[in-house]
């Protein structure tokens, strides 16, 4: 019987009704190689156990929140305790009063805030606001980075920083691509020629401040400051996306680990603790004019549900602990450095990306400071490397562009036994 023999019984059934198989394209095995994914059927931990009854190590976490690992005591706990008393009243709740709260202590930029169900639900709101608030009908973005999956943000680099963007997706049209333009992240050079050509349409500025989404690449020094003072400096606002790096790579997200604010945040993933939560928010003048105070319109059935919120509670009440990000840290350069030299043993030529408890090994000659960079690593070793931990029972995200995570659940000995499979796996690709 083959190690997956289930997952394909599953796959096959799962075409039946559900596109592809999948609920989101990233889960698809298709940029490794394609074929059945693998189906997982339980988390526990830092672990996660497939329908054949395989165990993985995780280090997927589940494309961000799985920050705290699997079924956290704590966290099931306060799910059970919350869906005793309704999960959702369609009426304002005094968690999301504390939640609030919490969230401008950790970052004292979010004057106000509201809460959505989703990171795109997040970023497609603030872009609205800041078009509302400045008038203004275009948006900047960074080629790679990604915003979940609202029209504007499925737009492709035009040929140039000063040129209109084109759809990036079927469906998005040339009338929504041409308010969107791409320059190329860490080039203060590519923002100015955007805005000459356009600063006076150009209603903000979007960025993850530190990329997750090639791979993880973290910002030039000073680069974020001069992008906010470019922006400001055109009357445009600065929105930074911290749906990955917020509560993350720190407690504050990048914008306090460096010390760049932005005018508006977008948050989603850990801040939930692995149930379904978004947030964004900013300065109170600029987010004043979302409804019912103001003219831009956001709403949400789901929007702050009291059991997501209540999760979110207890998710930030552990993060919040003495020593939690000391430990990701150390656990993150102890896990990627050895990775490195381990590769590097057999020949493998590697680039690191990394911040804090996440990071991106690329298979390339050179460090990755952009798009491109990572685009010209090379996949089909990525996927020798994405498959060769798979058999091993280490579980990677499916796409060279997203990153190694690591919970506060995990152990040194989890770490070691990663370890050692790698000596396996980089053996083995050396001998392809
Ligand atoms: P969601 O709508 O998937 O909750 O968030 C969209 C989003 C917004 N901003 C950033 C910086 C993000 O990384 C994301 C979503 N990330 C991807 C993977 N990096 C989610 C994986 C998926 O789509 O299944």
């Amino acid at each position: 019987m083959s190690r997956y023999e289930k997952s394909a019984a599953c796959y096959e059934s799962a075409l039946a009704h559900i596109v592809g198989g999948v609920n989101s394209p990233a889960r698809s095995f298709k940029a490794v190689g394609g074929g059945a994914p693998v189906f997982m059927n339980r988390g526990q931990g830092a672990y996660m156990y497939d329908v054949d009854g395989n165990r993985y190590i995780d280090y997927l976490a589940a494309y961000g929140p799985g920050i705290l690992g699997h079924a956290h005591p704590e966290i099931v706990a306060t799910i059970i305790r919350a869906a005793q008393n309704g999960t959702l009243y369609g009426t304002p709740t005094p968690w999301e009063i504390e939640l609030a709260d919490r969230l401008n202590q950790a970052l004292p930029s979010l004057e106000r805030v509201r809460f959505v169900s989703s990171g795109t639900e997040a970023v497609m709101s603030a872009v609205r606001v800041a078009r509302a608030f400045t008038g203004r009908p275009k948006v900047v973005k960074m080629e790679g980075c990604y915003h979940g999956h609202s029209d504007f943000a499925l737009i492709a680099a035009g040929s140039g920083p000063s040129q209109l963007g084109q759809p990036d997706s079927a469906g998005v049209t040339e009338s929504v691509a041409k308010d969107v333009l791409t320059v190329r992240y860490n080039d203060l050079g590519a923002l100015e020629e955007a805005f000459a050509a356009w600063g006076g349409q150009i209603a903000c500025v979007i960025t993850e401040p530190i990329v997750g989404n090639f791979g993880i690449v973290n910002p030039a020094p000073g680069y974020l400051q001069a992008v906010k003072e470019i922006t400001h400096k055109h009357g445009a606002l600065l929105i930074f996306d911290e749906v990955i790096t917020a509560f993350r790579v720190a407690y504050g997200g990048a914008q306090t680990l460096l010390g760049v604010e932005p005018d508006l945040t977008t948050l989603g993933k850990a801040i939930g603790g692995g149930v379904a939560l978004g947030a964004y928010g900013g300065k109170a003048e600029i987010m004043d004019f979302v409804a019912p105070l103001g003219p831009a319109y956001q709403a949400g059935t789901l929007a702050g549900n009291p059991l997501s919120v209540q999760t979110a509670l207890t998710s930030l009440d552990i993060l919040g602990r003495p020593g939690t990000y000391e430990r990701l840290e150390n656990d993150g350069a102890y896990l990627s450095e050895n990775l490195m030299a381990i590769a590097r043993r057999h020949g493998h030529t590697v680039q690191l990306g990394r911040n804090g408890s996440m990071f991106t090994i690329y298979f390339t000659d050179r460090p990755v400071v952009n798009y491109a960079g990572a685009d010209g690593a090379d996949k089909e070793q990525f996927a020798a490397m994405f498959r060769g931990f798979l058999d091993r029972g280490i579980c990677l995200a499916p796409s060279r562009f997203e990153a190694w995570m690591i919970s506060i659940q995990h152990t040194r000995a989890d770490l070691d036994e990663t370890l050692e499979k790698a000596e396996e796996v980089f053996a083995a690709m050396a001998q392809r």
